[in-house]
């Protein structure tokens, strides 16, 4: 709490925050900040789509939409060029992410010369598709496993033969050097920590059903006994210790990082969680700002900024196996690959 500030002031990190700037400066309770910054996106996003829906582009989609709801279900069939009914544009999350780079590089391999992908954020992306879904439009956006909408939507990954995105990724724990002399306890729980898809989807659902983030990891950890007390049996209490954490609002990272801070709390740790852009996330942990982070997607989608910062920190391995990133389509879309979308 006190050291939300002095962190949010620190020279350099400056909460390079592009997606969640509002929230930090208010916050003067860390562990809600993540929700309040959640919340405030998801309006401000929210009214942003709303605005963009309601300019123009709406119109060309609906006139095409209405024309070939006629004949054709939404999206790519003959004649329908899906190219032009979203005007050739992949809805994105924040600029810093991993998938938004692979996704610049899908459109060189590919050859997908007229499309563009637009920056937002995570709730941005997922409340256009929400939007899209509900009526029956076509969208493309930068996806990934582990995340709510899978459960929530019926979508598909687009096949990438190039393999563009990499193969099944994995979800790594770092932490700051020193940090296995100075805080052993938190060392061994976060050296320990391993879990699966499903236990952070059910994280991510609860809270897209409505739960306060915090408290939906609370939850999880309280009905995951057996498996928590695998990261942490022989481990010592200790006595309020501050340790920091450093995340992206993502909501697979929003899930991870609320639960393992609970665990730690439960050892007795004061935590701290800060909310930041993915490259920050990673200096933040490199220069010893941060105590640690569980949210680095490898071997691809965050190897830039491995090679970057990895010297600098040491990695824990996999806390998550069998992530995946790509382009994602909701099911009705009639197609298939990315080479579908030349
Ligand atoms: N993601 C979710 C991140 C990693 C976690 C796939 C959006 C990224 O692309 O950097």
């Amino acid at each position: 709490m006190k050291r939300k500030h002095t962190f949010g002031l620190a020279a350099g990190l400056s909460l390079g925050l592009l997606v969640t700037a509002c929230g930090a400066d208010e916050g003067n309770n860390t562990e809600n900040d993540p929700a309040a910054n959640n919340t405030e996106n998801t309006e401000e996003n929210n009214t942003e789509a709303d605005t963009e829906e309601n300019t123009g582009n709406n119109t060309a989609e609906e006139n095409n939409a209405a024309e070939e709801n006629t004949e054709d279900d939404a999206g790519g069939e003959a004649g329908g060029n899906i190219g032009e009914e979203i005007e050739y544009t992949i809805t994105g999350i924040d600029a810093g992410a991993g998938i938004m780079s692979a996704s610049d590089e899908a459109l060189e391999v590919y050859g997908l010369d007229d499309w563009s992908i637009t920056a937002s954020s995570d709730s941005a992306m997922t409340q256009e598709l929400a939007t899209a879904i509900e009526n029956e439009e076509p969208i493309v956006v930068t996806g990934w496993t582990p995340h709510w909408k899978f459960s929530e939507y019926d979508l598909k990954f687009l096949d990438d033969p190039e393999t563009v995105y990499g193969e099944a990724e994995d979800i790594h724990t770092f932490v700051r050097d020193g940090l296995s002399d100075e805080m052993p306890e938190a060392y061994e729980v976060l050296d320990n920590f391993e879990w699966s898809e499903e236990d952070m989807g059910e994280i991510m659902s609860s809270i897209q059903e409505g739960t306060d983030e915090s408290e939906a990891a609370r939850t999880w950890v309280d009905e995951n006994e057996d498996l928590v007390s695998e990261w942490t049996d022989g481990v010592e209490e200790v006595d309020g210790e501050e340790i920091s954490l450093v995340f992206v609002a993502w909501d697979s990272e929003i899930a991870s990082t609320n639960m393992i801070a609970h665990v730690l709390e439960d050892i007795g740790y004061e935590v701290t969680m800060d909310p930041l852009e993915a490259n920050f996330m990673f200096q933040a942990v490199a220069t010893g700002e941060a105590d640690a982070m569980v949210a680095a997607w490898l071997p691809l989608t965050h190897e830039h900024l491995v090679e970057d910062y990895g010297d600098d920190m040491e990695d824990l391995g996999a806390n998550l196996e069998g992530a995946r990133t790509g382009l994602v389509v909701p099911e009705y879309v009639d197609i298939d690959s990315i080479e579908d979308l030349q």
